[in-house]
């Protein structure tokens, strides 16, 4: 569990108007990242039961996310498979049935592909006032290498019906919620996509991550990949696939995982879908010391839903003024884009960096919380307060 700690007390009070909801406040809330990554474990646990487990910032560093420094977000404890008697099973509003054993999906053409997944409540921490959840800072974000068969393959094999209009997930994982809102005893975990976003070339099967088998904790035998999705669309221990006539309304689609958005001119909620644009900073971690009067190089990834990349730019007074960074590689879609700003540092002083995004579409990131997302999509401007000298 994540130990709270009081509130810190800022230095000195910046001109600067804060947002309506100012992250730096809850950036106080706790020590610094470094102080809380353990020794020995290269993960952060926020929960232990089921294992919730973000990566230090500082440690996000390089474009592969190595697989034992990649969050982990289980809602269920990690389900026991035996790969040998393990069946994937297509079915629903199909023309065939299909039970597809391990070693046939491993003998199906295959398909390599990089993309990030980022945990739709990622940045929860820093939400002020506090929202229910795991209590993530921004480390619940990793970008991989995915192989396995596309989506697209499987449906055709099992020859989906034109009225089938979603393609539920669903997971081994299994559990009861006890906190409200309730689950009606015993649930797994699932969730559906689209058939047009089911049938995109890059959505997934995955069994291997970074070239190993997936490991348990990541969805050993099979989960789905869903490229510029929230994470919550990349369906782990997967097990069934229904195509559905009509829409999935199950827990982590309609009691969580969902944001308003005006139909009619009425609030409705909708299931999550593509990731926010965003930028975070990996380094310097909140509350370093840096050197006075040098060069400092500030870095982060960027990241969106599906887009790609155009912008970061990046602010050492508050938001300002802002600096274009540079990027480590051209940007490419689904995968983050490393980036990095060299920093003149002042004399002295507290400052506050910002980093911010745009996509090609030229979708910015907000600076204020945006109120319809509930407790997720945290991508407005969040500050990482250092003191030079
Ligand atoms: N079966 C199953 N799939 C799941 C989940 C889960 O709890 N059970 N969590 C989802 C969420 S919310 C996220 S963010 C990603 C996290 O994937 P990772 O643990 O491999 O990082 O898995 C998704 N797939
Ligand atoms: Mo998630």
């Amino acid at each position: 569990m994540r130990n709270r700690s009081k509130a810190r007390t800022s230095g000195r009070r910046k001109k600067i108007p804060e947002p309506r909801n100012p992250p730096l406040a809850a950036a106080r809330r706790g020590p610094s990242l470094r102080a809380k990554t353990p020794r020995r474990s290269k993960l952060i646990a926020r929960e232990k039961n089921p294992a919730n487990l973000e990566s230090p910032l500082p440690f996000l560093g390089s474009f592969i996310t190595p697989n034992e420094r990649f969050y982990v977000r289980n809602h269920f404890a990690v389900p026991r498979v035996n790969v040998r008697s393990w069946r994937l099973k297509i079915e629903g509003s199909v023309d065939r049935t299909l039970e597809i054993s391990y070693n046939d999906l491993l003998n199906m053409p295959s398909r390599t592909q990089i993309a990030t997944l980022e945990c739709a409540g990622n940045s929860r921490a820093y939400l002020n006032p506090k929202e229910d959840g795991v209590q993530w800072e921004s480390g619940a974000i990793g970008n991989a290498k995915w192989t396995g068969v596309p989506l697209a393959a499987i449906l055709d094999r099992a020859g989906v019906r034109a009225v089938a209009i979603e393609i539920l997930l669903e997971g081994l994982d299994a559990g009861r919620i006890d906190k409200s809102p309730k689950s009606p005893g015993e649930i797994v975990f699932a969730r559906s996509l689209p058939i047009a976003k089911a049938r995109q070339a890059e959505v997934l099967l995955a069994y291997k991550m970074n070239g190993a088998p997936l490991a348990p904790a990541h969805g050993f035998p099979l989960r789905a990949v869903v490229p510029g999705w929230y994470g919550m669309a990349s369906v782990k221990w997967l097990a069934r696939i229904v195509a559905l006539d009509r829409p999935f309304a199950g827990y982590f689609q309609t009691l969580e995982y969902t944001r308003w958005e005006s139909r009619a001119g009425v609030p409705s909620l909708v299931p999550l879908d593509e990731m926010q644009v965003k930028a975070a900073i990996f380094r310097p971690a909140h509350h370093e010391r840096v050197a006075p009067n040098a060069v400092y190089h500030v870095r982060g990834a960027a990241w969106t839903g599906e887009a790609q990349i155009a912008k970061v730019e990046v602010s050492a007074d508050g938001g300002r003024t802002w600096s274009p960074a540079r990027f480590l590689a051209p940007p490419v879609r689904n995968a983050w884009s490393l980036w990095e700003y060299e920093w003149k540092t002042p004399a002295r002083g507290t400052f506050r960096l910002l980093a911010r995004a745009t996509d090609s579409r030229g979708i910015s990131q907000p600076p204020a919380r945006n109120q319809n997302h509930r407790s997720y999509a945290v991508n407005h401007y969040l500050p990482v307060e250092v003191t030079v000298g």
